[in-house]
């Protein structure tokens, strides 16, 4: 028993190692001696150097001889610590009292709460009608746990993560291509590459360690950024394709035909090694010269400067990140690139590849082991002998396994609006603000009957609308893994105490499970580390097999081990670094990669008269992360963003429009307005604009349509309108 139905917290819980947030440090750590762990914002998985004193951090430094990072940070990572500290950590549970004030009450009581709501509504709706909405950013055990408990004790069928909003699209593209979610490349190829082509990928600002590397890059890489913007990385590169948004797809189709028209491709790895080439090297004809150029805007000598460039590379690795993804057609633009890397043979050697770089901490082990798009492990719901198989490693009943995906986050939404959906857990994301068209998300959510939200702040725009708020321990509270791009799994430590009644996520989990009389499926299920053992069971047999790690320590000796690594594989010293396909198979039953075409469509919501611009968002600078619940508590990053909204106008446009810089301008769509300070800047286009999206007021423009296959929102381009602010 974790806990005493009076609310107070059993020693059991106190003493329990670094799977809680409360309680004692971890034994394995010395006290006064310095520990490495992975690096808790982005993507790129850095390895951090914690300075303990009597076994708390007191520092960091960036890991000398991190296999990742090579010894540097970002400003985000050096500052990881200081934002754990802040008067607004959510520090005990809040319920929403009858004045709708939200009160401290004990655990006791918010669990109770909790379980009375989500079974009351459940037993007069359905069990379908309570659903959860989780994160990238949670150590894939925590993920796993939820989403067992959710779906396999709790009787929900719904629940999604924020990689909805990030990675869904790659997802789709990888599995119909490769035959599994599977980012092909490891780090050392931005050092072997001699063509580096980023789409839609800002690295200096969103993965600056990711554009280090491509720094050390000895061979004097070309570097091709095809962006709209002028971002920080297109300035850097040695060639920036200004397309119009959402054309990229008509660009890697024009690319394609070009590259097949000169005989600039691979025949021999196409006939050994793939599918479907005809059939797409005949759908690609159409797209001339002159009808990409028409299309994209860019000049025909500039798209035969990169069909040139890539002919002459002998290794070409292809970059892309939500500038593809974040698309009506995303699926079908990022398989344009895949279909490029194929066919010119430019995959499964050093400095190749087809490369999705993912956004969040552990987006890598949500899409894998969150339970939400896959069951556990990368396999299917809807595939009884992948049911049997986990139901047999869990040692539980297959029926308690849904038969189907659950609903994918927009349809969580519009399910809200329908009133299928009544009670809502929110656990470590921000959908208040990150969420596609934010008025209609506000509207939306004011409609629950009970809505959870588990963060480490209380002043989240989620947290504020919640009816119970469930304080959660942080990065450095708590122990787990999470798997970087390269598919890296590293470890996080916990090296300091969560503030107040704060519990990780883990120990919340359950709690729940405890309260909602589930307890006993989980009783395996004891810590982090109990958990690694058990989701590296399920991964047995799985591209994504990692049965050769043997625990945590493992992990911790090698600064992370990429997947897959299964049961007796050779010594990590003999294989540090791994790319996948060296061998010319994909995961396909007949071992095949395929290529993948469709028709282009056009912009949902193009420019009109009264709305004749597009609107761009994105990252904003290396200092921000997403939402800004956590950045904005360090006086060091503060310094390096502006605080207030801006939006990014060209030169021409504010002079149409008499707009002056820094003056204050309102931009409008047909969902809402907001009004920013104007940057006038020729790093975006006549007739783009661009805001970050890390101030709350941008979701309010964002148009909520998403891509048909991945069902990923298409967050960078809307209609728009801009005007200058009287006075
Ligand atoms: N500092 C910082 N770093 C981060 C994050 C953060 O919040 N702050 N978030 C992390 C996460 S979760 C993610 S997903 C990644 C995102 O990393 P990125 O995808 O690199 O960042 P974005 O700025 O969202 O989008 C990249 C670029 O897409 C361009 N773009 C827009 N439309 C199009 C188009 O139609 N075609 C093309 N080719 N480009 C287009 C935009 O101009 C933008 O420069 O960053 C991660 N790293
Ligand atoms: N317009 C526009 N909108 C976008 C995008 C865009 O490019 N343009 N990008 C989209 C993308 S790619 C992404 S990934 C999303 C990100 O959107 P969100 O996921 O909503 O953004 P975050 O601010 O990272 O929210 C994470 C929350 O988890 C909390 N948290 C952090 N660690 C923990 C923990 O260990 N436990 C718990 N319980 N809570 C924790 C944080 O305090 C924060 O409130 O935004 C999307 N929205
Ligand atoms: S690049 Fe990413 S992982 Fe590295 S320090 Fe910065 S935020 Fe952390
Ligand atoms: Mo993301």
């Amino acid at each position: 028993m974790l806990f005493q139905r009076d609310g107070r917290l059993t020693r059991d819980l106190v003493r329990s190692p670094g799977g809680f947030g409360l309680g004692q440090l971890p034994t394995r750590l010395k006290p006064d001696a310095t520990t490495d762990m992975v690096c808790g914002y982005c993507s790129t998985g850095c390895g951090l150097t914690i300075h303990l004193k009597r076994g708390q951090a007191v520092g960091l430094t960036p890991a000398a001889d991190h296999p990742v990072n090579r010894g540097m940070a970002c400003p985000k990572g050096w500052e990881a610590l200081t934002v754990l500290e802040a008067d607004d950590r959510a520090t005990e549970p809040l319920l929403r009292d009858a004045d709708g004030t939200l009160r401290a009450v004990t655990w006791d009581t918010a669990m109770r709460a909790l379980v009375e709501q989500f079974q009351r509504i459940q037993s007069s709706h359905s069990p379908d009608a309570v659903a959860f909405l989780s994160t990238g950013q949670m150590p894939t055990e925590e993920m796993a746990l939820l989403g067992a408990l959710t779906k396999f004790g709790m009787g929900l069928v719904n629940g999604d993560g924020n990689t909805r909003q990030c990675m869904a699209t790659t997802v789709v593209a990888y599995k119909q291509a490769f035959g599994f979610d599977a980012p092909p490349y490891t780090y050392r190829d931005f050092e072997e590459s001699d063509v580096i082509v980023l789409v839609g990928s800002n690295l200096c600002i969103a993965h600056p360690i990711m554009w280090e590397r491509i720094v050390r890059n000895p061979h004097k890489p070309a570097i091709v950024a095809i962006d709209p913007r002028a971002t920080e990385t297109a300035m850097q590169a040695t060639q920036h394709v200004p397309l119009q948004p959402k054309s990229d797809q008509a660009l890697f189709y024009g690319l394609a035909r070009l590259l097949i028209e000169r005989n600039w491709v691979d025949r021999e790895y196409i006939e050994a090694h793939t599918r479907n080439f005809d059939d797409v090297a005949s759908a690609v004809e159409p797209f001339t010269l002159d009808r990409v150029t028409d299309t994209t805007g860019v000049p025909t000598a500039a798209i035969e400067q990169l069909a040139t460039t890539i002919h002459n590379g002998q290794r070409v690795s292809f970059w892309w990140t939500m500038g593809v993804n974040q698309s009506y057609q995303g699926v079908r633009t990022a398989q344009s690139i895949i279909n490029v890397a194929l066919m010119t043979g430019n995959i499964g050697r050093p400095g190749t590849g087809a490369n999705s770089i993912t956004g969040q901490c552990n987006a890598m082990g949500s899409r894998l082991f969150s339970n939400t798009t896959n069951l556990l492990g990368g396999h299917e719901f809807g595939n009884p002998d992948h049911r049997t198989k986990v139901a047999k490693e869990l040692q539980i009943d297959p029926g308690a396994i849904p038969t189907r995906d659950g609903a994918a986050y927009h349809e969580i939404i519009e399910g809200i609006l329908r009133g299928s959906i009544k009670g809502l857990w929110v656990i470590a994301t921000n959908t208040a603000h990150s969420w596609i068209n934010q008025q209609h998300v506000l509207d939306v959510l004011d409609r629950l009957d009970f809505l959870v939200v588990q963060d480490m702040y209380h002043s989240t725009e989620t947290a504020q609308i919640a009816d119970l708020v469930l304080p959660a321990a942080a990065w450095g509270e708590k122990e787990g893994t999470f798997i970087n791009s390269e598919r890296r799994i590293g470890l996080v430590k916990k090296v300091g105490r969560a503030p107040g009644q704060a519990l990780s996520d883990f120990a919340i989990f359950k709690l729940v499970a405890e309260y909602w009389g589930c307890a006993e499926m989980f009783r395996e299920w004891e810590s982090p580390e109990a958990v690694f053992q058990i989701l590296k069971r399920l991964s047995r047999g799985q591209p994504c097999d990692f049965t050769g790690i043997t625990d945590y320590g493992m992990l911790d000796k090698h600064a992370g081990i990429q997947w897959p690594y299964p049961d007796g594989s050779p010594a990590i010293k003999d294989t540090p670094e791994r790319r996948l396909f060296e061998d010319g198979r994909f995961y396909h039953q007949d071992g095949r990669a395929r290529f993948v075409y469709e028709d282009p469509r056009p912009m949902p919501e193009p420019p009109t008269r009264r709305y004749p611009l597009v609107l761009l968002t994105g990252r904003g600078t290396a200092s921000q992360w997403h939402t800004q619940t956590r950045t904005r508590h360090s006086g060091v990053l503060r310094k390096l963003y502006p605080e207030d909204i801006y939006v990014e106008i060209n030169p021409t446009d504010a002079a149409d429009l008499g707009i002056r810089p820094n003056s204050q301008v309102t931009v409008e769509s047909r969902r809402g307005r907001l009004v920013a300070r104007a940057f006038v800047t020729r790093s975006v286009q006549p007739g783009h604009l661009f805001v970050p999206m890390h101030y709350a007021e941008t979701n309010q423009l964002t148009d909520a349509v998403f891509d048909p296959y991945s069902k990923q929102p298409s967050y960078k381009a809307c209609a728009v309108k801009l005007s200058a602010v009287p006075g």
